[in-house]
């Protein structure tokens, strides 16, 4: 692909990365090392005009909403916490599909006492959907593990991702509601948009045709 204006992509490692790197790979993309392995920051890509920034997957939306990279790949989870500002999220990549869900314990008891408490790493998804449900509830910010909340009685019940459910079946959990169906998206700094339009949208266009849509 011959772009006029450099490019770069933020990506995470992990899941996100090991499945983007195949739509990229369509792209005629593909990293001069092993992004896993590497413990560079900054990765060159086959393509002169392209480089990855590899960050945190929380941190992915940040980096491409100031501009620090011109693109980017981002759980909706994360999007859905980050809010969206600067962003434009033109595509579905269909990748690193999962639900979120509220879990908890078989039969957990309603407190009367007090409010009921929700353990999580997505509080502003939490908030919102217990507040559009007309719950009165108590959000615990947790940045992982959270099936442990309802073990230890932190809280009553979690919000987290759900893929295979074995992660809760091991804690003796359970899921109770659905809240969304996640998976992650391609997104674009809106001054990049603008000012590289014919890279960012022959990257969009081959990326659109690798997820097959
Ligand atoms: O590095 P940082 O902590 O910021 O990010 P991260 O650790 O969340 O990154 P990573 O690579 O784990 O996840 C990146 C993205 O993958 C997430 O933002 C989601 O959009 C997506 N994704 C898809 C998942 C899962 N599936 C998933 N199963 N992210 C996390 N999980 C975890 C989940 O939190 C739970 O602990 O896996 C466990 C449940 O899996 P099952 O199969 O046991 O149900
Ligand atoms: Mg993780």
């Amino acid at each position: 692909m011959n772009l006029n204006a450099p490019l770069t992509i933020a990506l995470s490692k992990g899941r996100i990365l090991e499945q983007t790197l195949p739509l990229l790979a369509h792209a005629g993309i593909a990293p001069l090392e092993d992004p896993e392995t590497s413990r560079k920051l900054i990765l060159g890509t086959s393509n002169p005009q392209v480089k990855f920034v590899i960050i945190r997957a929380s941190d992915v939306p940040t980096y491409v909403q100031y501009g620090a990279a011109d693109l980017g790949v981002s759980g909706k989870d994360v999007l859905l916490e980050h809010g969206g500002e600067g962003l434009y999220e033109p595509l579905d990549l269909g990748i690193a599909r999962c639900r979120l869900m509220v879990a908890g314990l078989p039969d957990t008891p309603v407190p009367t006492s007090r409010r009921l408490r929700i353990a999580t790493k997505y509080v502003h998804s939490a908030e919102r959907y217990f507040a559009a449900k007309g719950q009165q509830v108590e959000i615990i910010k947790l940045y992982g593990s959270m099936e442990l909340a309802p073990l230890v009685g932190l809280a009553d019940l979690i919000v987290d991702l759900v893929e295979s459910g074995n992660t809760l079946k091991a804690n003796g959990l359970v899921a109770l509601e659905h809240i969304a169906d996640i998976s992650s998206r391609l997104v674009v700094n809106k001054a990049s948009w603008k000012m590289k339009h014919e890279s960012v949208s022959a990257l969009l266009e081959s990326l659109r045709e690798a997820v097959g849509k």
